[in-house]
């Protein structure tokens, strides 16, 4: 085992410890009006319910990417801890993604258990429950972050990524895949979708997923530069695209007991990689008979979809596409990675190709 290797396990395992005692403090620390215990409570549940429970992939990799970016002897345990920290704050920015994107999807689990939304007597009031999540962020960065000089670097990452993840939900929602049928123009359909999904999945998870967690390292280690940071952007936002690509082959193919999550892209008539794609090849009597399902949630519609993919032979243009889109990256890497070890990128890259959860 590399030294790298030891020190991402006993991170693990302090990330892991950390979550106790932070949720300690933003419920027993922090506002202590007596009369504020029942929400406070709530809080707890929340977060407890919420955060942790994922692949923890963003959370790790802001100490993970620090490593790489200062020397073993200028990190000390206090930068060490403040760097899980702000791991926490990613997770619970994702958490509040969550609540809310399963309310919007109607989706029904989510790691491996039911929605916080579709717990008994939770409900609707799990949108603010997803507001509470978000205010934890910056009552924890603000405890923990307040005297470093990145401060207010990071509190402008935070809500520029958080308001770059709710443009992206905006297109995600509003996207109708039936008037992108409609469009006789065939050049235009194909331009208009291809556009549409990039921008999807740039802002509604690229950012947040991958430029985020890096950057904020970056901004620990004092990589303030703005080309330093475009250059970072570049590659992570290809990875970022990749990685959406991923989620929504695994929403239909994917093994709930193994993502956590049962998929419900074709019953919300969703803007995804499969129905771009099978868009772009299927024949005019295949796209009408997709019309008649795509976007129905009765069972049969969505099994006629689901044979349609496989018809089209879709995990078999996803295998391509996989293996396209690793070496793009490899070269990505080589080109922009200039002062920044490639070695940020690579372990992201790793973590994300042939995945299946
Ligand atoms: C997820 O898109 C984006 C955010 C910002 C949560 P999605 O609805 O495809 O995610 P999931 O498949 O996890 O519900
Ligand atoms: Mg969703
Ligand atoms: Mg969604
Ligand atoms: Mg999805």
């Amino acid at each position: 085992m590399t030294n790298n290797s030891k020190a991402n396990k006993s991170d693990a395992r302090l990330f892991e410890e950390q979550f106790e005692e932070l949720v300690t403090e933003l419920t027993e620390r922090d506002l202590r009006d007596p009369v504020l215990a029942d929400a406070l409570g709530r809080l707890r549940e929340v977060l407890f319910y919420n955060a942790p429970g994922g692949k923890r992939n963003r959370g790790l990799s802001v100490i993970g990417s620090l490593r790489e970016l200062v020397p073993p002897t200028q990190l000390s345990q206090d930068t060490v801890q403040r760097a899980l920290l702000v791991g926490w704050c990613i997770e619970l920015l994702q958490a509040f993604f969550l609540v809310a994107d399963d309310i919007m999807d109607a989706s029904v689990t989510r790691r491996g258990q039911p929605c916080w939304y579709k717990k008994d007597e939770i409900g609707l009031d799990a949108i603010n429950d997803s507001f509470l999540l978000e205010a934890s962020i910056y009552r924890l960065l603000r405890r923990h972050c307040r005297d470093q000089p990145y401060y207010v670097h990071l509190l402008e990452l935070f809500t520029e990524t958080s308001f770059q993840t709710e443009l992206g939900q905006a297109l995600d929602l509003m996207t109708n895949i039936y008037n992108i049928f409609h469009q006789r123009n065939l050049l235009k359909r194909f331009i208009f979708l291809s556009f549409r999904y990039k921008a999807i999945v740039k802002y509604k998870t690229a950012f947040y997923s991958f430029y985020l967690p890096v950057a904020a390292a970056m901004y620990m280690a004092g990589i303030n530069s703005e080309e330093e940071h475009n250059n970072a952007k570049h590659i992570l936002l290809e990875m970022g695209e990749f990685f959406q690509i991923q989620d929504d082959y695994l929403d239909c193919y994917g093994d709930p007991a193994v993502t956590g999550k049962i998929g419900t892209d074709i019953q919300d008539n969703k803007c995804s990689w499969l129905v771009v794609k099978a868009l772009e090849i299927m024949t005019p009597e295949q796209r009408a008979e997709l019309e008649t399902c795509y976007g129905h949630h009765d069972e049969t519609s969505v099994e006629k979809v689901k044979t349609l993919y496989n018809t089209l032979q879709m995990p078999a243009l996803y295998d391509k596409y996989q293996d396209e889109s690793y070496q793009r990256l490899q070269k990505l890497i080589a080109c922009h990675a200039q002062n920044l070890p490639h070695i940020v990128f690579l372990n992201f890259a790793e973590k994300i190709y042939k995945r299946n959860k």
